[in-house]
């Protein structure tokens, strides 16, 4: 029979140049693990089975101080590669936080001079990413914060972000490239603070920029689990906003610095519900698993882990079909909904008329606290499917 759980290019999961690259250095270590070129990472996704597309950073592909006879060469490598395996760039995005020049902030750093290299360097790697057809395109502003905020004013770091995202909104449209901009959120690391640390101060941002149907967020499991968040309420609010353009899929304990885990390999009740909520709504954009495998990890063990980010996914799809299949869950959400469409009318459009009957409506309080909700049950049932019990 075959595998229920192969993931097949249409379910477009993609990885990161630097997710299957990682090389397994950390603030403590040295790699564990040797530098591929970008070429040899996607022959490695080739191998994996079933990736739609990979993603990258400008620096991924053509190193910062490449000369152009170099990068020329990186790219035709690059592309050879991507024939081979029939993989495609789905997103593309901008390295503004490895270089020392961004280590007080890219597009709000308190220097002038370095504002307008990030605005340069960020619309360079714009027309790489458009030269190999990516179709979204990733800010994370990993150095747009403060360790002090006697160092700005946040309201000006503001400001200034916005200023950059609405030119390079404009630039995509006078170049016809007809990105989808995705703002990602992160509360620190590697700064202190960042200054947009959740999605939803940047479904707020968006609102405010010239070009704010272009701009969606890019939510990262990890990053809103650092804060303590609930990431499927964010992915809601993105959802709910029609701003959900792209999303980071990984894992992470609470609290933790960003560990970039195999996705569901943690959280796995959170999760089920992430798939569910994206399959219920069906979301039709990149499923990014920005991830990397243990530092204890050789190549083989790396392919292991770009085949349990998507087989964990597909195994939560299935189980996301079975719960809302399942008798028992159907007859509880059956017996906690008390729809009336004539109550909600009441309050759906204001009229003075219905804001009159609402006024002089009684309600039986008793009587609706002490109607049934066996959310216990309907819980533990959840927990039975997760595990597999019939
Ligand atoms: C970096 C970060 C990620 C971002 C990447 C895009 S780079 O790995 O931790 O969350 O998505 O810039
Ligand atoms: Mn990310
Ligand atoms: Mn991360």
């Amino acid at each position: 029979m075959a595998d229920p759980y192969a993931p097949s290019p249409k379910d477009k999961f993609t990885f990161g140049l630097w997710t299957v690259g990682h090389t397994g250095k950390d603030p403590f270590g040295e790699p564990t693990r040797p530098r591929l070129t970008p070429a040899e990472i996607v022959d490695l996704l080739g191998e994996v089975e079933g990736v739609h597309g990979v993603n990258f950073h400008d620096n991924d592909l053509v190193p910062i101080d490449a000369s152009s006879q170099q990068a020329d060469q990186i790219k035709s490598e690059f592309a050879r590669a991507l024939r081979r395996t029939r993989l495609r760039v789905a997103m593309a995005t901008t390295n503004l936080f490895g270089d020392p020049a961004f280590r007080d902030g890219a597009f709000t750093s308190n220097d002038a001079e370095v504002r307008a290299y990030a605005v340069h360097k960020t619309m360079r790697a714009m027309d790489l990413g458009a030269e190999f057809g990516a179709q979204v395109y990733v800010f994370w502003g990993g150095r747009e914060g403060a360790e002090t905020d006697a160092s700005k004013d946040p309201v000006e770091a503001e400001d200034r972000f916005r200023r950059a995202i609405d030119f390079l909104c404009e630039y995509s449209i006078e170049r016809g490239y007809g990105y989808r901009f995705a703002l990602e959120a992160k509360p620190n690391e590697p700064r202190g603070h960042l200054y947009f640390p959740t999605t939803g101060h940047y479904l707020a941002f968006i609102q405010t920029l010239a070009h704010k149907d272009m701009v969606g967020v890019n939510p990262e499991v990890a990053h809103e689990h650092m804060a303590g968040l609930n990431f499927v309420h964010a992915v809601a609010a993105a959802i709910s906003a029609d701003k959900l353009f792209h999303i980071d899929l990984n894992d992470q304990e609470f609290g933790r610095f960003d560990q970039d885990y195999r996705f569901g390999s943690v959280n796995l009740k959170h999760a089920f519900f992430l798939v569910k909520l994206l399959e219920d709504h069906k979301y039709a954009g990149y499923r990014h698993f920005d991830a990397h495998a243990y530092r204890t990890a050789d190549r083989a063990d790396v392919i292991e882990f770009a085949r349990g980010c998507m087989r964990t996914y597909l195994i939560l799809r299935e189980k996301a079909r079975r719960w809302s299949a399942d008798d028992q869950v159907r007859r509880i959400l059956k017996q906690v909904a008390r729809p009336s469409k004539d109550l909600d009318s009441l309050w759906g459009t204001y009229s003075r008329a219905h804001a009159e009957t609402l006024l002089g409506m009684t309600f039986d309080r008793v009587a609706m606290a002490s109607r049934t909700l066996p959310y216990e049950r309907l819980d533990q049932r959840t927990m039975e499917i997760l595990l597999g019990v019939d």
